[in-house]
């Protein structure tokens, strides 16, 4: 089985400057510069076939580059506690229209259209029940922003689950025009 998703990377910078928000969040697991990138499609396990039905389907997907910008940080909760933080970028418009064109192609190879809402972020830490308050993050960080950077290429990761975390290993990599 192929555990998969769809995403982009931020540019060096971009990762960079993320990379310095992490920190002042006892037992946050933050995510290291490999991990950094913006879901747009998460997809689960499937088989080799499905896979290559996928890399195919994404073939065919047409869209413009992007210009985004960093655009504050959030958090997503779980019953009631804090599952993760993350930055945003904005605007959406872009970023959500080649979410619904991935969701489509993915659509036409038998994948379920994606059933939340999208919420484009770029995960810096994982909080497990012990991690402490992450209040003054949320303040500190409220107002982060960047020069705007252009996202070139989508990228089909797999990700694979160790003991330590993720890791994703982009499997292939598609032009933005
Ligand atoms: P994230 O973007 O909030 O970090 C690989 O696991 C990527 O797919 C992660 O970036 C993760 O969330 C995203 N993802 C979306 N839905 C997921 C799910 N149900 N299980 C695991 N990861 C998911």
């Amino acid at each position: 089985m192929h555990r998969l998703f769809v995403a982009l990377r931020p540019p060096p910078e971009i990762r960079r400057q993320l990379l310095a928000l992490m920190e002042g969040v006892e037992n946050a697991r933050w995510q290291d510069e490999e991990q950094l990138h913006l879901t747009l499609r998460f997809i689960g396990n499937v088989e080799r076939p499905v896979a290559e039905d996928i890399a195919t389907a994404l073939d065919g997907v047409r869209a413009p580059a992007m210009t985004l910008r960093l655009h504050g940080v959030g958090c997503f909760d779980r019953r009631g506690r804090t599952t993760a933080l993350w930055a945003g970028v904005h605007p959406h418009d872009a970023v959500a229209a080649l979410h619904r064109k991935v969701d489509q192609a993915l659509a036409r190879v038998g994948l379920p259209h994606e059933g939340r809402a999208f919420h484009p972020h770029i995960t810096l830490a994982r909080l497990n029940a012990a991690t402490g308050p992450a209040d003054a993050f949320l303040a500190r960080h409220a107002g982060l922003a960047s020069e705007p950077f252009s996202l070139t290429h989508m990228l089909l990761f797999e990700s694979t689950l160790t003991r330590d975390g993720a890791s994703y290993e982009a499997i292939a990599r598609y032009p933005l025009d």
